[in-house]
């Protein structure tokens, strides 16, 4: 990873655009230790003591799906809040005022991924069975990511009830909720009643739109824009230019999720790669099927979306045969150059962290 991106920081005469770790290992630190008073917030401390035995679920919740992910994706909230904050209201307070944002926004990914798992037919997540999978969970996984999207609600309330930025925050989150499950909507509009995929259907113009709401505004978007809030930022034109560098940031992230559930390492993707088998309008599928001769096209209506190995392979061996690997790597190159020069010309704006964000999200695909 470490060696394309800087390769690509490299020809844009930008490289010290490359940074990794990162987090620091304090900002880590700081964010976990908060977790046991997240907990309590919502378990013990919280105002629903009859009901015990909901609050011992909730706990085990939070604990399966929020410790055992990539924990570090929401601290973009804190980053970013740090970058936005003028120097004198950046205070040890507020930064762990931040990191309760960080894991709303983690129970906001928790609770998407639950659903996502559960609708995706999923069985492994960051190496480990999916929530609906777990004993005595099945198909209460569908409560139980409702039951993690309100305790983000509960936080906030509880945090930030009394400040200004308030509404925004609940709005930004309200607002991302509703587009992705649009986008979510619309990905599982892609079957027939019988499961099988309508290739018909599949082209460019919808794939980007799917992406576009399930991805593009939840990936860095929403975690961005709720640290630039708590930092009293509500510039609206500031605002669009984040929203346009985040979103261009998700689409892309979209798509090299769509790669890597085909071409990924299995050892780093740590989850069952089921879009072949599930016959999903992915990145990979619609570039496959543009440019695909008519007899190509035909092995992906015999093959594509059934759960078979033989049919899985057909479709992997067709995919390499149209020589998608390297037509990825030409369309990764090119996104980084258009990120990178919205995020040039974004005046006042914190580069730095989108540069950050950049080097974490690129590259990872090969
Ligand atoms: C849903 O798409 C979007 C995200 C970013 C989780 P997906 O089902 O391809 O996601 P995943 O590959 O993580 O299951
Ligand atoms: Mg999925
Ligand atoms: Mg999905
Ligand atoms: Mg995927």
């Amino acid at each position: 990873h470490a060696d394309r991106i800087m390769s690509m920081a490299q020809e844009r005469g930008h490289p010290s655009l490359v940074r990794t770790p990162f987090f620091s290992t304090d900002e880590k630190e700081e964010f976990m230790a908060i977790f046991p008073d997240i907990i309590k917030d919502l378990t013990k401390n919280n105002q629903y003591a009859d009901i015990s035995e909901v609050n011992e679920r909730i706990g085990k919740l939070l604990e399966y799906n929020l410790l055992k992910c990539r924990k570090t994706w929401g601290l973009w909230a804190t980053v970013s809040y740090k970058m936005f904050e003028n120097p004198e209201t950046l205070t040890a307070a507020n930064v762990k005022l931040a990191n309760i944002l960080t894991w709303c926004v983690q129970m906001w990914r928790g609770a998407f991924t639950i659903f996502d798992d559960l609708m995706d037919n999923s069985e492994f997540r960051y190496g480990h069975p999916c929530w609906h999978r777990m004993e005595d969970v099945g198909i209460a996984a569908a409560n139980d990511g409702w039951l993690m999207d309100s305790c983000i609600y509960t936080l906030l309330h509880k945090h930030f009830g009394d400040k200004k930025c308030y509404r925004h925050i609940t709005d930004v989150f309200r607002d991302i909720t509703t587009k992705a499950t649009m986008g979510q909507a619309l990905d599982m509009m892609c079957k027939n009643r019988d499961g099988t995929p309508r290739l018909e259907n599949f082209n460019m113009d919808r794939y980007n739109t799917i992406a576009k709401y399930k991805t593009g505004p939840a990936h860095t978007y929403l975690p961005v824009a709720t640290g630039m809030y708590f930092a009293n930022r509500y510039d609206p034109e500031e605002r669009q230019h984040v929203e346009r560098i985040c979103i261009d940031l998700g689409m892309f992230y979209q798509k090299q999720n769509d790669y890597l559930d085909c071409f990924g390492d299995q050892g780093l993707v740590k989850k069952d790669c089921t879009d072949i088998k599930e016959g999903k309008c992915s990145w990979v599928a619609v570039t496959a099927l543009e440019r695909a001769s008519p007899a190509q096209r035909k092995i992906m209506q015999e093959h594509y979306g059934r759960a078979d190995n033989n049919s899985v392979q057909m479709v992997k061996d067709l995919y390499l045969e149209l020589d998608l690997p390297a037509v990825f790597a030409a369309f990764e190159k090119e996104s980084f150059h258009k990120v990178c020069s919205q995020i040039e010309q974004a005046k006042g704006l914190p580069h730095e962290l989108f540069y950050r964000m950049v080097s974490s999200t690129f590259g990872n695909a090969f």
